[in-house]
């Protein structure tokens, strides 16, 4: 591939001569519709300047996709018609070096992805028919082949391809996640390249704020146009998977399929519908659990900066912000309240700093297995439950409670979550923040660093909660907790991962008969995880009962000889109920390379 092909950093006060790219909320549909119902859209390929942040601050030169007579778009211009519609497109490729193929632009449902060819300095034309209704995706590489040539990414070129069922369209939202990249000399990036992660074509803080009201029923479009995965994970309420798709095929579900969540963990050029209810006000987030997706280290060179004095995001990335207006609540607490304090403590350890939660003040975690995770918290359901963070750490944190239905200002991302006229802060050092805990439901539940994640949740401070049922005590006989984390920033080995805070597992004794509950977390920065039983080689299948502490009614209930992959963000439980006696073995593993196997000897 030729240099002038090569995207590449522009800084901020770089004028590049190029057409400006807008960031696409996808709220119209490209092209025009004639008198037979036809669609006609009018695309290019072309070089484009586009500014992640602001105007004034540093971005990239790349290719982009423009309608014909309107500025280059990222996402990519929407597609949105109803079943059936003839589709009627042009594509230019005005790129005078390069030639382009254009995937997606085809019938749904469809067994293969269809692609079109673009000659440097050609238009194609192409005509189908829309197909069935769903969320999809198209995209566009340079080159001929599927793969780019160089180790750019150039997921800029795709955009949403939305089929109704009928006109007019829901009231909805589409949102497209793309990440491109450009490489720069080592001195401003380890690996050679500044990425840049969008929805909708803007990074956090820059994402368009949703302005909700209490009651106002969300259905939004999820469309992951990477290639990467994405846990998205919603702060405060659960969302209903109405939806999921790729690029061939989408799968609405029936109401007695809709997973209920509050992530889910999208694979790449995959698509979710969810609908969810803000039920209380506050300010509240939906984003990628991917620690080193919404770091604030991804912002291109030069972006920090410019950063008007004393404001400096914590965060950057896949990250949508929710403000719901004042309202009423749907929180209830039962009973006495409960107090607790938690202490943030920084120890040294071999090799790196490390953090680690506890209860007690004088607490000095001697070895790195006694660190992490944090104390499990037990709270009763409905039981009002706050919680006090002492700060002992030479660095400000600040605690969410992943998965809790619970006030906005008690939600703990820094200097964002608020309601009430409260924030949750940045707790500074030696200082301490009151968190009030609401439990609407019972279940397996997460509560880690919110600030500085990568640093902070690999040093340590992360930990479960268990949510218990009014009447139900913990039965640690009965009840496992498989907590999978990082304890380093980067890990190469097994011996930078933990399982419970060990590499090692320990042997599990149990009986014929009874039924064990394992409630399985991801907490680490990246990865998906999966757990199995084993027999010898026989798989022993394991009853799914829950994911992210809503429990599955009975038809979504089911026994798994090896579970999906769960990605940072997410809990589900399961049930071993042995019937043999004998020597079982569990795995759980991350990702293709990392396994711990346990011992459970069945008597
Ligand atoms: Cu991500």
């Amino acid at each position: 591939m030729s240099a002038r092909t090569v995207q590449r950093l522009i800084t901020a006060s770089e004028n590049t001569g190029l057409p400006l790219v807008t960031a696409n909320d996808n709220r119209h549909s490209a092209g025009t519709v004639d008198s037979d119902g036809v669609l006609s859209v009018e695309l290019e390929v072309v070089w484009a300047e586009f500014r992640i942040e602001t105007a004034d601050r540093p971005g990239l030169r790349l290719t982009a996709i423009k309608e014909t007579g309107k500025a280059p778009s990222i996402p990519a211009p929407l597609f949105r018609v109803t079943e059936g519609t003839r589709v009627r497109v042009s594509i230019r490729n005005s790129l005078t070096d390069s030639s382009l193929t254009i995937f997606g632009l085809h019938k749904r449902p469809a067994e293969t992805v269809d692609s079109l060819y673009v000659l440097p300095g050609e238009v194609v034309l192409h005509e189908f028919e829309a197909g069935v209704a769903g969320t999809y995706m198209y995209w566009a590489r340079l080159g001929a082949g599927v793969q780019s040539s160089s180790g750019e990414e150039r997921e800029q070129l795709a955009g949403a391809f939305i089929i109704d069922v009928t006109d007019p369209v829901e009231d909805d939202r589409i949102f497209v996640m793309n990440i491109f990249s450009a490489a720069v000399d080592s001195t401003m990036s380890a690996n050679g390249y500044v990425e840049a992660l969008t929805i909708n074509g803007k990074s956090w803080p820059f994402t368009e704020r949703q302005e909700l009201e209490v009651g106002e029923t969300q259905r939004w479009r999820i469309i992951n146009a990477s290639t990467r995965n994405h846990p998205m994970h919603l702060h405060g309420f659960f969302y209903d998977i109405t939806a999921l798709g790729d690029p061939l095929v989408n799968e609405r579900n029936s109401d007695s399929d809709r997973k209920n969540v509050v992530t889910h963990f999208m694979r790449g050029r995959t698509t979710m519908d969810i609908e969810w209810t803000p039920s209380r006000p506050g300010n509240w987030l939906f984003h990628c659990h991917l620690s080193f997706h919404v770091t604030n280290e991804i912002r291109l060179p030069g972006a920090a900066a410019l950063d008007p004095p004393g404001e400096h995001p914590h965060m950057a990335g896949l990250v949508i912000g929710i403000e719901v207006q004042p309202g009423p609540t749907e929180l209830i607490h039962s009973g006495d309240d409960r107090y607790i304090t938690l202490y943030a403590n920084e120890y040294e350890a071999p090799g790196r700093t490390r953090y680690s939660f506890s209860f007690d003040p004088t607490s000095r975690p001697d070895s790195l297995n006694r660190g992490t995770p944090g104390p499990s918290l037990f709270l009763r359901q409905n039981q009002a439950t706050y919680v006090t963070v002492e700060n002992r750490l030479s660095v400000p944190t600040g605690i969410h409670w992943h998965g809790l239905e619970l006030d906005g200002w008690a939600d703990g991302v820094p200097d964002w979550s608020a309601s009430d006229g409260k924030v949750s802060p940045a707790i500074e050092p030696g200082a301490s923040f009151t968190y009030k805990l609401s439990s609407m439901r019972s279940g397996t539940f997460i509560y880690h660093s919110h600030l500085d994640d990568i640093q902070q949740l690999t040093a340590g401070l992360c930990g479960a909660i268990i949510v218990l049922p009014e009447e139900e005590k913990f039965d640690p006989v009965h009840d496992h907790l498989a907590i999978v984390g990082w304890r380093e920033t980067n890990p190469q080995r097994l011996a930078d991962l933990e399982l419970n805070g060990l590499e090692d597992q320990p042997d599990v004794m149990v009986q014929v008969g009874e039924s064990h509950r394992i409630r399985l977390i991801n907490i680490a920065p990246a990865g998906a995880i999966f757990i199995q039983m084993k027999k010898g080689e026989e798989g022993i299948p394991l009853l799914a009962i829950a994911k992210d502490s809503a429990d599955f009614p009975d038809n979504q209930r089911k026994e798994v000889a090896i579970s999906k992959r769960f990605g940072v963000g997410e809990t589900a439980d399961f049930v071993f109920s042995p019937t043999a006696r004998g020597e079982y073995e569990l795995t759980i593993g991350l990702g293709g390379k990392f396994v711990w196997t346990q011992k459970w000897v069945v008597n």
